[in-house]
């Protein structure tokens, strides 16, 4: 081992710890593997290999990490701050040395070394810190920040228990608990010089101060301690390491101890117990609120946490609170942390000393919210006594806010009391609730939708009072996805292809992938494209029949949905063209249609009976199905247990047809719309969130599209919706209902999926009937379409070519310019080494 040779302020030190040549890595994999996992070589498991190449990437990436930290301080920097309950992170290996530059050189000196690389990288378990759409897109945001240079830090929760894994008993969703810590997590690290206390329940008191100042004190029933985990957020070659802050909740020794001496074991007991339960597991439940108080503690502790932080490490650098907002910019994902337009006001006033105006004037130029849903009953309310015996001090705060925003109101609206009443940030029609969105509306300067239909609709309908109010504070900002993920890295065989003709520079600016249009027309290059699809499909084959024993066949279309169950995604609509061409087949024995494996993948909220009968339902169909000797070399559905980041690297680069079915105006954006896609395949889908612009972008000629539009469906259900006189007129929709009736799929339960049945007879409140027939029609033209493949691989093609607007780095550049005012990008880091 060679000394390592300091270089004055220089953090890259050409050592063991940071060389990149093919000696230099086998070396310091072996010497990980000693010194930091303990372990010789001959009885090193892969999961020990895994460790040490781990740490051996992490070597290369912190100096550029602190070297990015210490750029932005000083050089004061804008910082953007975001802040989300969920970053949906993904397993990091191979995504970090993709960003390095390090492929070629770690694969080689692995196989130097006799390791196979790829099942290495399958050993990491993914953090899986987040539900679905939303958590993932924090985590592409935090990918493109550090491309784009972007002073940046992500802030949430280090929950000890991710999203559970879904196992399929006997048809039906089991959840497991996902202990992912449990080998270790060799990218964090601990900062607990770095802690903060955030106080909880109690109550306040109020005095005069010698000035005849106002003054409060709040005098909290519990105090536990937030200790930061750091991850470094590597940019794709850009040199950039920002940081991924998580916070895990502790004890406070102090309170422990006080309450141990004095003989209150129990207490003592249950004060660690309160403490340590905070950060313990995530939510499983998406676009639901719940109303449970340990979710509220949940998000008031971390976002107090952040709030601190962000305030220390700018009072740190030399700054005074009173620029806070012109170096801090804050966005909040979803109102999960909305709460924190309330603790930044206390924060500023009863920690910090300033007057409210001042407070106001800081507090509403920080932060800023993204709205990610347009269902009901996703907008997240606190029933009023839960939350002031929480957070005592900050219903007070939020009166006084509401006070004042109500009075201005007043004075804008005279004698529109109607409208008060339903802007107000408490909810009065009965039980009484805080309104979280309406906190966060009236605490950001910029209020943002995720794709354009999403951010017409809240101005004309969720938010519109809101809109009429502030309309300059509205604005939108269609989601992307990274290319480095979720192309480059999940999809190498395709990124080859594609680099052989238009080099790579498209993975650091998708919008280059342009160039590849041209060899839409170019047959021998669609030849190429199409043995590429089909390499990635034998890859895809081979996992479903290790995990599911289930041959399918990879000639076959891949047909795929993946995404959480939930009746507005609409999973069941799929089923119903898949009995219907059951009946069809079964009927004319022989019937010439394309053969397709249907894919789902999905998981269902623990508590939401209906999705996880649909999964039950997808499970069934699935068994009668496949087992079905006269129809099963036509047809193949399989449900893909435990469905997540890891998986979702797989199912992308392998379909052919992207379902993307929601109920219009039902969707906010989507995002597997944009992964599918980009990785070639084509969207049947309905005019909802961004599957418009991605229309738009790829041509209607490459997009099949069906159903009803947003506006059509406000129309029918204004005028009355009957799915039953659809299921009365329409002979093949009446025999596929009749048939999961009937007991064919339930082993003759005619009950099993009666709820299920009842809901859409019933009332249907996601039109599945009415779409029914648009959506055959549809599904059968695609049908047609696959049957010529020369046609369909110039689809794939253009579809490929077209969307380089839906990368995570065009979004993130709107942010930078309509919402966080950020023109400085990526100063004096040091340049990324050359190489592929
Ligand atoms: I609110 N979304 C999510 O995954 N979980 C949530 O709790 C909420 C929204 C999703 C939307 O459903 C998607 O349409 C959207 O693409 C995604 O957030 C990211 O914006």
């Amino acid at each position: 081992m060679q000394e390592p040779t300091p270089k004055g302020h220089d953090l890259i030190v050409d050592d063991d710890r940071t060389s990149i040549t093919v000696p230099a890595l086998k070396q310091a994999i072996l010497d990980n593997l000693f010194y930091v996992v303990g372990k010789r070589a001959e009885v090193a498991t892969d999961m020990d290999h895994f460790m040490a190449l781990a740490y051996t990437v992490r070597d290369r990436i912190l100096a550029r990490w602190l070297t990015t930290k210490g750029d932005y301080v000083k050089h004061h920097m804008r910082t953007v701050h975001y802040l989300s309950a969920e970053f949906l992170m993904g397993p990091h290996l191979a995504n970090n040395i993709l960003n390095l530059g390090l492929q070629e050189a770690v694969r080689q000196a692995t196989s130097e070394l006799d390791l196979d690389l790829d099942l290495l990288i399958k050993q990491e378990s993914e953090p899986g810190l987040g539900n679905g759409g939303l958590g993932r897109l924090a985590a592409c945001y935090l990918d493109s920040l550090a491309t784009l240079g972007v002073p940046a830090m992500g802030y949430g929760i280090r929950y000890e228990y991710g999203m559970f894994h879904q196992t399929i008993r006997d048809g039906w969703q089991v959840e497991l608990t996902d202990y992912w810590l449990r080998y270790g997590n060799p990218w964090e690290i601990r900062r607990p010089q770095a802690d903060v206390e955030v106080a909880f329940g109690g109550h306040t008191q109020s005095w005069r101060d010698p000035f005849g100042e106002y003054k409060v004190q709040w005098i909290p029933g519990e105090v536990v301690k937030g200790i930061p985990y750091d991850t470094p957020i590597l940019g794709y070659r850009s040199g950039v390491a920002n940081t991924l802050r998580l916070w895990r909740s502790e004890a406070t020794e102090s309170f422990y101890f006080e309450r141990f001496n004095s003989g209150d074991y129990e207490g003592a007991v249950g004060a660690k117990v309160f403490a340590e339960n905070i950060s313990k597991v995530l939510y499983p439940n998406d676009e639901e609120i719940r109303g449970k108080e340990l979710r509220l503690q949940q998000q008031y502790f971390f976002t107090s946490c952040s709030l601190q932080d962000m305030i220390r490490r700018h009072q740190n650098a030399g700054h005074a609170i009173e620029n806070f907002h012109e170096l801090c910019v804050v966005q909040l994902n979803d109102t999960h942390p909305s709460i924190g337009v309330a603790e930044l006001m206390r924060l500023l006033i009863d920690i910090h000393g300033l007057g409210w105006d001042k407070a106001w004037e800081i507090t509403s130029h920080t932060f800023n919210y993204t709205n990610h849903t347009l269902l009901p009953e996703a907008l997240e309310r606190w029933p009023l006594p839960m939350f002031g015996s929480l957070l005592p001090r900050h219903l007070e705060i939020i009166y006084e806010i509401n006070a004042r925003f109500l009075s201005a109101l007043r004075e804008r609206f005279p004698n529109d009391e109607d409208r008060v009443a339903r802007m107000s940030l408490i909810d009065e029609h009965g039980e009484r609730y805080v309104r979280m969105a309406h906190l966060a509306c009236v605490g950001s300067e910029h209020i943002n939708g995720v794709a354009r239909l999403h951010t017409e609709l809240l101005k004309s309908d969720v938010l519109h009072d809101f809109y009429e109010l502030w309309p300059e504070k509205f604005i939108n900002v269609t989601n992307g996805v990274t290319p480095r993920r979720w192309l480059a890295v999940s999809n190498p065989e395709q990124t080859e292809l594609m680099i052989s003709k238009i080099g790579q520079d498209w993975i650091g600016d998708l919008d280059r992938v342009s160039q590849l249009e041209r060899y839409a027309e170019d047959s021998a290059f669609r030849a190429d494209w199409r043995n590429v699809q089909y390499a990635v499909k034998v890859r895809l084959t081979q996992y479903i029949a290790n995990t599911t024993g289930i041959a399918v066949d990879p000639k076959s279309m891949f047909d795929a949905q993946v995404k959480r169950i939930h009746e507005y995604k609409r999973q069941h609509l799929n089923l119903l063209y898949i009995l219907t061409q059951y009946q069809r087949l079964k009927k004319t024995p022989g019937l010439e249609i394309p053969a397709r494996t249907f894919l789902f993948g999905g998981k269902a909220a623990p508590g939401y009976f209906i999705a996880k009968l649909i999964i039950k339902l997808i499970t069934s169909v699935a068994e009668v199905i496949n087992n079905d000797p006269e129809v099963n070399q036509q047809l193949k559905v399989v449900f893909l247990p435990d469905y997540n980041v890891t998986f979702g690297q797989l199912v992308y680069p392998a379909a052919d047809l992207s379902e993307q079915i929601s109920t219009a105006g039902k969707e906010a954006s989507g995002t597997g719309n944009m992964k599918f896609a980009m990785n070639g395949a084509l969207t049947i889908g309905t005019l909802d969130g961004a599957n418009i612009e991605i229309r738009e972008a790829v041509g209607h000629e490459n997009f099949f599209l069906f159903g009803l539009t947003a506006a059509e469906v406000a129309a029918k259900k204004a005028a009355g919706y009957h799915p039953h006189q659809i299921y009365e007129s329409n002979g093949e929709l009446r025999e596929v209902i009749d048939s999961i009736v009937s007991g064919q799929f339930s082993r003759g339960d005619r009950n099993l999926f009666r709820p299920l049945v009842d809901g859409l007879l019933n009332t249907d409140p996601y039109l599945l009937f009415a779409d029914y027939q648009s959506y055959v029609d549809c599904q059968d033209q695609v049908g047609k379409a696959y049957s010529d493949q020369e046609g369909w691989s110039k689809m794939s093609i253009y579809n490929a070519a077209r969307m380089g607007r839906f990368s995570s780095d065009r979004s993130i550049q709107e942010y930078c310019r309509n919402i966080w005012n950020i023109t400085r990008f990526g100063v004096d880091a040091p340049q990324a080494p050359a190489g592929k």
